[in-house]
Order: structure tokens, then C-alpha cells, then sequence
């Protein structure tokens, strides 16, 4: 019997009385156990009341915890194993340190980041009211397909936020997710691989859940879902929806990779848009033309000149032309 069967069972219930008695029976466990369980998640935040007529729950704190992740989370493998901390440097790093020998599905997930890392290096924003995890994945595929993996995140996380608030979504080249001009999401996926085949992927999902932006510089451009809406939501039920649609985006990977892409572009924020492109070797600008099949972007310089973009950053120059 795990604390994590007690508190799915109230939670199933929530609102609703269930005896001590029947929670004793029904987990094999004594009625003092069942009362220590409670305090433990009172403890928590969890508000739970006690009568004769036993337990109730009457209040879900706003907390990424294991029980609360799992409670009803509809996946096969995308969560079967969730880590919670209440505040890591990175939840990337502590993933690729577990990675080699962890489940493939296993999530990680911080109240707060430290040093929560973006691309290149660059440092990531990781306040509390944040989602900020990473989901360790091991898909049968070679090195070569591992940018699949960042697309399907994309993807997924779009999925999410349009299912879940009918918020619209935009994917800017590469991963960063726009409502609107606005960074709500931002992905980054570091992978571990032998010469022909993948070990594991850590995919990095920030998602700017309920935070209030005061104190994000300007020039950032970053919003957040309870910015936009109005208020706050719930995280734990973000995180389900994101590993539901990320488990159903990763069996897309390797059966049906052109839906993945047929809405990585139809969802696309840069194609269609004047761009500057700024990679390790320079910079330039054009428009940005197509998405190719190995992730790159086919971007027009104005000497008519095609390049294909496979890494780098891109700013957008001027919205889309008709
Ligand atoms: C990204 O990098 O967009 C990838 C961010 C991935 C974060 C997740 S959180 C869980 C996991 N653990 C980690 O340590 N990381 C991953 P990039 O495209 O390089 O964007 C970074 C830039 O976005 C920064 O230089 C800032 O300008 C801006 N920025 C920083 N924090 C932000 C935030 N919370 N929201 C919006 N923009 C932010």
C-alpha cells in the first residue's frame, strides 16, 4: 500500500466522505496508518477534513507532486515513473544523470529551477508557479532522427495548450512556442547516443504556467498561460495533458512522422516571414521558406540564394505576408 493509493482513492472521491475503515481494508493497513497518511498530506497543502464520517478532500494544492501527476494520467509508458523535487538546478541535468539506467517515460519535475539552461548555454528563468521538467525517452531510432524527438515535443505541447485552454498556439523555428509575438514554452532536448543508435533523449519542457512576468526583463517577450487567461490553472493537470499528447506524438516518431510534420508546419510561427538567422558562423536575412524533412529551415536570402538552416536562432523580422 503506497500513500499514492490513498491519495488517488480520495481523490477520485473528491468532495465526497470515505470512512477510515474502508481505506484500512481496502489497502491492508491499520485505521492509525490510514490517519498518519493524511497528516503527511495535509502537511503538504492538501486540505483534508476528518469526521466520523471519516475523509474528505476538499482541496488540491497547486503542486507537481508524484500522486498528484498520476492521479488519472491516461499514458501507456509517459509517466509510469515521476520524480518530483521541490527544487533542482536542472531538471535536464539531473535527468541525463539518471538516464542510462532510468524507464523509458520517466518525468522529472522542479517547483524551481536554479539554473534552469536554454539553448547554447543561455540560462532559463525558472520561478515557482513554472512548469519546468524533462521526460526521459528512449526511442528505436538512429542518432541521426533525434531532432524527431524536439519536433513531437513541439507538437505535443501545442496540442496541450490548445486542448486544454484553446489558446493558439505558434511553433517559432525551432521549438520555442508563441501566443501571439510571446514565448509561453520553451524546449530543450539534449540526447546521449552510440554510433547508430539513440540511447536516450532528455526532452526539457518550461512552460510559463502561472507566473506573473513583473520580473521578466522586457525585451524577452515572454507571456504566461495564466497571463493570458486571466487565471491561474491547474499545473498538474498541464503536466498530464503534456505527457498524454507526448506519448501519443512519440509513437508518431516512428510510425507516422509526416503527420508530425504536416503540424509542426501547418502550426509554424516563422514560415512565410521575413527572418534574421544568426548560426555559429554568421548571420543573414531573408524569408524563411519551408520546413524540410531533417528539421532544417529553408530560408530565401535576398540575393535569392536558398540556405538551409539546422541550427541556430531566428528572430522574427516582420509578421507573415499574406
Ligand atoms: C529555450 O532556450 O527556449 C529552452 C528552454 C528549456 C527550459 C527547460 S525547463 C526544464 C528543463 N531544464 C532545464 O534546465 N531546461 C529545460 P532558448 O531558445 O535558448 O531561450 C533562452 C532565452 O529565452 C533566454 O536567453 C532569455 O532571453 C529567454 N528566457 C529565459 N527564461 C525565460 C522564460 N521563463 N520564459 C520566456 N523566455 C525566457
Amino acid at each position: 500500500m503506497s500513500r499514492e493509493e490513498i491519495t488517488g482513492v480520495l481523490i477520485r472521491k473528491l468532495g465526497s466522505w470515505t470512512s477510515g475503515e474502508e481505506l484500512a481494508a481496502s489497502f491492508g493497513i491499520s485505521r492509525a496508518a490510514v490517519w498518519k497518511h493524511v497528516q503527511s498530506l495535509r502537511a503538504e497543502g492538501y486540505e483534508i477534513e476528518a469526521s466520523r464520517r471519516g475523509y474528505r478532500l476538499s482541496y488540491l494544492p497547486d503542486l507537481l507532486s508524484e500522486d498528484l501527476v498520476k492521479a488519472g494520467l491516461n499514458t501507456k509508458f509517459v509517466g509510469r515513473t515521476v520524480i518530483s523535487h521541490p527544487s533542482l538546478e536542472s531538471t535536464n541535468a539531473e535527468a541525463k544523470k539518471i538516464a542510462p539506467t532510468a524507464e523509458n517515460g520517466t518525468v522529472l519535475l522542479a517547483e524551481v529551477q536554479t539554473t534552469g539552461r536554454g539553448r547554447m548555454e543561455r540560462a532559463w528563468h525558472s520561478p515557482k508557479g513554472g512548469v519546468w521538467m524533462s521526460v526521459i525517452l528512449k526511442p528505436k531510432i538512429p542518432p541521426a532522427l533525434a531532432f524527431r524527438v524536439n519536433s513531437a515535443a513541439s507538437v505535443a505541447v501545442a496540442r496541450a495548450l490548445e486542448g486544454l485552454y484553446g489558446l493558439g498556439v505558434g511553433i517559432k523555428w525551432p521549438n520555442d512556442l508563441m501566443v501571439g509575438e510571446k514565448k509561453v514554452c520553451g524546449i530543450l532536448t539534449e540526447i546521449g547516443a552510440e554510433m547508430d543508435s539513440l540511447e536516450y533523449a532528455v526532452v526539457g519542457i518550461g512552460i510559463n504556467a502561472n507566473l506573473d512576468l513583473d520580473s521578466f526583463p522586457e525585451d524577452w517577450k515572454a507571456t504566461s498561460i495564466s497571463g493570458e487567461l486571466g487565471r491561474k490553472v491547474s499545473r498538474a493537470k498541464l503536466v498530464q495533458r503534456v505527457l498524454e499528447e507526448m506519448e501519443r506524438a512519440c509513437e508518431e516518431i516512428s510510425a507516422s512522422f509526416d503527420r508530425v510534420m504536416g503540424e509542426w508546419s501547418a502550426r509554424s510561427a516563422t514560415l512565410g516571414r521575413r527572418v534574421k538567422i544568426i548560426t555559429r558562423s554568421g548571420e543573414f536575412e531573408g524569408r524563411a521558406e519551408a520546413l524540410e524533412a531533417d528539421g532544417a529551415l529553408l530560408v530565401r536570402r535576398d540575393d535569392g540564394i536558398g540556405e538551409r538552416v539546422l541550427a541556430g536562432d531566428c528572430v522574427h523580422l516582420r509578421p507573415a505576408e499574406e
